[in-house]
């Protein structure tokens, strides 16, 4: 088996296609509160460190454990907290069908590169399938999630990341091992899954995950970057490439440790 051989590659959704967060996933949290008669606002610094905890319904559980646990003694507390976060979803949706959350740089270019090079495509988050499903017809067209050829989202698996169930599961689905796959990545939580399930992870950071650990990625970036608008490596080499293509990612696997 040539280990070197780039087959597939697998992409996380927030803060790796689109940033997502701060001005998207935060907001919708705060507008489902507000419509819900909850008093709770996520500024941009708690959110950072509420983001610790992946999966919005895992995240208003931990919030509920640690500043308010007097909630958590009522008695339908799971169904309670589904609730809130689908309302969050109908928010987080609205807010991309509006517009105006572009995908990072050299995303685009790469999922077209790729496609047109045969290597699979691929989405593994912890995020909402609707949520991604939204993102891509919002940024890349209405047709543009049946270019993946797996996407897994959401509550399919029972460990969200850090575990590395949803990337199991899309490798399973795509009929390929790690070994002929890379990841795309932008938190310590996502590397830590992708490294556990066995790949090569190429790192680009964003504002909230900037300071956090990525020991064992294959590279940190700044970004994916454009032939227009080269990345910064931070960490590991880029072997003298400005931005990441399919060659980039077929060198990187290639690499020693
Ligand atoms: C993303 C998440 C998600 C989103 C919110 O992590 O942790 O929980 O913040 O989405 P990753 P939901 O980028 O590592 O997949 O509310 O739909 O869970
Ligand atoms: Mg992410």
């Amino acid at each position: 088996m040539d280990r070197d051989v780039v087959r597939a590659v697998l992409f996380d959704v927030d803060g790796t296609l689109a940033d997502t967060e701060r001005d998207g996933h935060r907001l919708a949290f705060n507008s489902a509160f507000g419509e819900l008669g909850l008093d709770w606002k996520w500024d941009v610094k708690l959110y950072g460190e509420l983001l610790a905890v992946t999966g919005g319904k895992e995240r208003i559980r931990h919030y509920l454990e640690k500043y308010t646990p007097a909630e958590l003694n009522r008695s339908d507390l799971d169904n309670w907290i589904a609730g809130l976060h689908k309302a969050k979803t109908r928010h987080y949706v609205a807010l991309l069908e509006r517009g105006g959350t572009p995908l990072r740089p050299g995303v685009a270019r790469l999922i077209r590169q790729l496609r047109n090079a045969k290597i699979k495509i691929a989405i593994a988050t912890t995020t909402t399938p609707e949520n991604v499903t939204s993102l891509l017809k919002s940024t890349l067209g209405e047709d543009s999630p049946g270019w993946f050829d797996v996407i897994g989202a959401g509550d399919i698996v029972p460990g969200k990341k850090p575990e590395p169930d949803i990337y199991h599961w899309v490798l399973d689905r795509l009929g390929l091992p790690a070994e002929q796959c890379i990841a795309v990545e932008d938190s310590e939580n996502g590397l830590r899954s992708s490294l556990a399930a066995g790949l090569d992870t190429v790192v680009t950071v964003n504002d909230y995950t900037r300071l956090q650990d990525f020991t064992g990625a294959a590279v940190v970036l700044s970004d994916l970057g454009e032939p227009t608008q080269p990345f910064t490596v931070f960490e590991g080499t880029a072997y003298g490439s400005k931005w990441v293509d399919a060659e980039l990612l077929t060198k990187l696997k290639a690499r020693q440790g």
